[in-house]
């Protein structure tokens, strides 16, 4: 477990998009992830349902919840066609705003994914995978304390 190196962090991004899983990598080095129905927590971070980003009615959840956080982690999955995020949503939180780009090592081209999480005016970006240990260490390393 390495829940209490790590600042507490709020992942928002669509269903699919890796949340859960990534939470899990971080947190407990696997992989195993059940589909999230609730706002729940995987030790400091604070995993969110696909539904708070894909459903504007969520969205004051999502900021309400941030501010139990000190990082605020945008997750777009690497095939991702277009953005979930409305543009520069990152200036609606007063945390650091960061992203992440996950499953990587589906071979996509990861411009759009790019493009995506520039929109929404997040300027420091992660690439991810979970069978790349390195890349979740990488990010781990990120938002230890
Ligand atoms: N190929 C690949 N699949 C992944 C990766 N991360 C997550 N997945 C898969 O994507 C699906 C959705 O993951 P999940 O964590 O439940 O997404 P969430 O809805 O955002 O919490 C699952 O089938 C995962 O196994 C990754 O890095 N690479
Ligand atoms: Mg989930």
């Amino acid at each position: 477990m390495n829940d209490n190196k790590l600042k507490t962090v709020i992942m928002v991004g669509r269903t699919e998009a890796g949340k859960t899983t990534l939470s899990n990598m971080l947190i407990h080095d696997t992989d195993e992830a059940l589909k999230t129905q609730s706002i729940g927590r995987i030790g400091s971070i604070i995993d969110t349902p696909g539904e708070f980003i894909e459903n504007p009615v969520y969205y004051r959840a999502i900021l309400l919840n941030s501010y139990d956080a000190d990082i605020v982690i945008f997750v777009n999955e690497a095939d991702d066609k277009e953005s979930i995020f409305p543009p520069n949503f990152a200036t609606a939180f007063n945390r650091e705003v960061i992203g992440v780009i996950t499953k990587t090592d589906l071979g996509h081209s990861l411009e759009t994914a790019y493009h995506n999480l520039t929109s929404a005016g997040v300027t420091t970006i992660f690439e991810v995978s979970v069978q790349d240990k390195e890349s979740v260490k990488r990010l781990r390393e990120y938002i230890s304390k």
